[in-house]
């Protein structure tokens, strides 16, 4: 139910409420001053019915005194003439309205009847009346034959009595309604006798009646001789009954007034329409004004409801403006300014939750939303996405703290600004920004991402220090390398990780070369399983002693049967295993293999080195020295049958950890070789520093070696100075006699390659040591 609706409701109830109490009241005090005033006439008519029938009383005795007057009656009586008598009573019986006289002697006996229904010397039926009539005028109501009659009795005198007359005055309806038509007697009017026992009937009405004793007798109620309120007809009445004065032997006779409360009201009903015409108007008035008044107020609370559900759509337009000065008007006010303090803060968040707070850049979110809808725009234009990244932010952050990365990031994000002015920049981490370039190829990527190189790798300068971001950028094409923005930006992120590792700071990203592609998951699942199903093997490539033409030992290269895949080299899961942290395995499961097959070959009496590759992940493991000291006590092996190649990569990267661990594995006497030595950047100088006993030439410098003269000067220089620092020289990639003739030649201590013998597994292993037997030997311990 609206608040418009309850408010004309409340309002027209509360006036029809009053309305009727007011009218409920004045109905009752009305209606109880009626039945006093009822009562009040009740009381007053039933005396002047008294007086009524006393004066026909009155009337009547006066006529009969006239009567015994007269003198032949007087003789009549004397003699006994009964038809004279007749004749007298009958003449004045017409003059007084009699319906009955009676002649009646001083014995009681009626002489002559005017009815003549009494047969001659019958008693009369009420002496009590005769013997009062000498004192007083005697008059008294009889009822006989279902009908009441006023009996007045009066004696004759002669001077003595010597008779009386009884007359008979019936009490009828015409009587009634004549008394009525005369005096102020009550309208209704009933004279009610109890002709059998009990029982009361009706004997005479006036000209109009209400049937009140037929109504009190089928309530079965006493006739009332006190006024009494009683339903006649459905009526109200006040009801009266009065008894009359009557002989002893009578039977019973009352008058029954009554006084019509309903006609009582009568004048007043017309107040009452009236007032019921008011009520209605002010009914009507009332009802226009208070939903006018409950419009007034529910409109604009309404429209302001209307408003707050377009704020919660998200629509914050101004709400409609309120001319009032009421509380209303207040409402509607302090509702404006709400909407506007609402609109303000959701665009702050808004803009919070899409942007960079240190730059003012849009964040990594509103970058994809932006890029996708490019690309949904520009259909199959495509675009690049440079990812620029200062990989030197995480220790800027540790050692400077972040306030000033903040502005060196500001200062970046200003640089990238002034390079590339029309593209979309965003900040996508704490140390990358993203540049969308719509629709540039890749060398106009490329170029751009040039120009921003020489602009990020000017250093910055702060206050009282100089920093350098070393920054890398990676490059994702669109569609090529990816048709969402998700997809490009992830992307362009493995490029940059890739550049972050390159000298030259800037590659594009290559499907092929991803270690991120999706499938590495399960590949590196499917290398746990081959390392607890032993679907690895090891194969073991001899290396050949140039002096004593022997072999003295092998490499262990781990081979990886795949069940689904086939075979797959080492190459591509190595570096996978390294990135995701399984390298460890791998590398215990070698060493553990390698040394049990060392410990099987000294068993046959083949004393052969063992080497194993680490990889630079194997060097932060700070377990490897105790762990292999263990297998090389399980398997009861001298720690020089054992050499660990590493390559130089590994221990120019690594720092203290990895030399430490080094030095802790060489301590116990296992050799360690720098493998692919040549190809990186170690300096013999640095090499000082390691426990290294061993230098593997890279194939590089081996492969043309029988031919190449400027390799040949490259080797043996190594060779040479290798040996001058004491370390014994491995040549790997032999895959000619002549190379290992020049080697053999130049004093190399070892030789290793296809020439000889490629990796083979333990079975071939064993069938090469006994087709070489000849020539091939094993190197006996000095
Ligand atoms: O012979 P082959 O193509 O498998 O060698 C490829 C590369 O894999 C080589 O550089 C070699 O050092 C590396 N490699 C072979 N086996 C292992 C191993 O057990 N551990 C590690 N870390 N590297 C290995
Ligand atoms: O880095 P490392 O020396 O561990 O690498 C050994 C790798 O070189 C293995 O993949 C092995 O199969 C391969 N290899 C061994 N001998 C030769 C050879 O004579 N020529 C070529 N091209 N590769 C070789
Ligand atoms: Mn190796």
């Amino acid at each position: 139910m609206g608040f418009r609706l309850r408010l004309a409701l409340f309002f027209v109830a509360t006036l029809v409420t009053v309305q009727l109490l007011t009218a409920g009241l004045v109905y009752e005090v009305t209606r109880h001053a009626l039945i006093s005033e009822g009562e009040r006439q009740l009381t007053a008519n039933a005396r002047a019915f008294e007086a009524q029938m006393d004066d026909i009383s009155a009337r009547v005795a006066g006529n009969v005194e006239v009567l015994s007057l007269d003198y032949a009656l007087r003789s009549a009586i004397a003699e006994r003439d009964r038809g004279t008598v007749l004749s007298v009573l009958r003449n004045h019986g017409r003059r007084v309205g009699a319906s009955r006289m009676l002649l009646i002697g001083l014995d009681g006996r009626v002489q002559a009847d005017t009815a003549g229904a009494t047969p001659p010397l019958t008693r009369f039926p009420f002496p009590d009346l005769m013997r009062s009539a000498y004192m007083r005028r005697t008059a008294a109501v009889v009822a006989t034959d279902g009908k009441a009659a006023w009996v007045v009795v009066v004696p004759i005198y002669a001077p003595q009595p010597v008779a009386m007359v009884v007359v008979y005055v019936p009490l009828d309806d015409a009587l009634l309604a004549h008394l009525q038509h005369l005096s102020a007697l009550p309208r209704d009017l009933e004279l009610a006798a109890q002709l059998t026992p009990g029982h009361w009937s009706v004997v005479a009405r006036g000209d109009r009646h209400a049937g009140m004793l037929a109504s009190l007798v089928a309530a079965h109620q006493p006739l009332p001789r006190k006024p009494r309120l009683t339903v006649v007809d459905g009526q109200q009445y006040m009801v009266l009954a009065q008894p009359l004065q009557q002989p002893a032997s009578s039977r019973p006779v009352m008058a029954v007034l009554g006084y019509s409360l309903d006609s009582a009201l009568q004048p007043f009903r017309a107040v009452g329409i009236a007032w019921g015409s008011l009520l209605a108007l002010g009914f009507g008035v009332g009802l226009l004004g208070a939903w006018l008044t409950a419009r007034s107020v529910a409109r604009p609370i309404e429209s302001l409801a209307l408003a707050a559900r377009r704020i919660e759509a998200g629509d914050y337009g101004a709400p409609p403006g309120m001319p009032r000065h009421d509380e209303i008007g207040q409402l509607a006010a302090t509702f404006a300014s709400m909407t506007a303090a609402i609109r303000q803060r959701e665009q702050h968040i808004r803009h919070q939750a899409m942007h960079d707070s240190v730059t003012g850049l849009p964040n990594r979110a509103a970058a994809e939303l932006a890029i996708d809808q490019w690309l949904a725009a520009a259909g199959s234009a495509g675009g690049a996405v440079l990812m620029i990244g200062l990989t030197r932010v995480p220790d800027i952050i540790k050692t400077m703290g972040h306030a000033l990365c903040d502005r060196l990031m500001l200062d970046a994000s200003e640089r990238i600004r002034r390079t590339a002015v029309e593209a979309y920049l965003a900040r996508i981490t704490d140390m990358q920004f993203m540049l969308w370039l719509p629709q540039a190829d890749e060398p106009a990527a490329t170029a751009v991402a040039i120009h921003l190189l020489d602009a990020l790798n000017l250093p910055y300068q702060d206050t009282d220090v100089t920093i350098d971001g070393l920054p890398s950028i990676g490059i994702a094409l669109a569609p090529a390398d990816g048709s969402d923005a998700a997809t490009l930006l992830r992307h362009a992120e493995v490029a940059q990780f890739a550049a972050s590792g390159s000298s030259a700071a800037l590659s594009i990203y290559d499907a092929a070369t991803d270690p991120h592609r999706p499938e590495r998951l399960s590949l590196m699942g499917d290398l746990r399983e081959a390392l607890e199903g032993s679907k690895l093997s090891l194969h073991y490539q001899p290396k050949l002693d140039l002096g004593q033409r022997r072999i003295e030992g092998v490499e262990a290269l781990v081979r990886w049967q795949h069940p689904r895949l086939g075979w797959v080299p080492p190459d591509s899961f190595i570096g996978m295993a390294e990135d995701t942290g399984n390298i460890h395995r791998v590398t215990r499961w070698a060493l553990a293999t390698a040394l049990a097959q060392a410990k099987r070959w000294r068993a046959r009496g083949l004393p052969l080195q063992v080497a194993v590759n680490l990889s630079a992940r194997d060097l932060e493991d700070r377990e490897l020295p105790a762990r292999i000291g263990a297998l090389l006590a399980i398997y009861a092996l001298p720690p020089d049958c054992l050499t660990l190649e590493v390559t130089e990569r590994a221990v120019i990267s690594e720092r203290d950890t990895a030399i430490q661990i080094l030095r802790r594995v060489a301590e116990q006497g296992i050799g360690i070789a720098i493998d692919d030595f040549g190809v990186g950047q170690a300096t013999f100088a640095y090499l000082r520093h390691l426990p290294v006993s061993e230098l593997k030439i890279d194939q590089m410098f081996i492969k043309h070696l029988a031919t190449d003269r400027n390799d040949q000067i490259i080797v043996r220089s190594l060779v040479d100075l290798s040996h001058r620092l004491g370390y014994r020289v491995t040549a790997e990639g032999v895959e000619s006699q002549g190379a290992l003739d020049y080697l053999a030649a130049i004093g190399c201590d070892c030789a290793q390659g296809y020439f000889i013998a490629p990796a083979l597994d333990v079975d071939g292993f064993a069938a090469f040591l006994t087709a070489r037997g000849g020539t091939v030997g094993v190197r006996t311990p000095p």
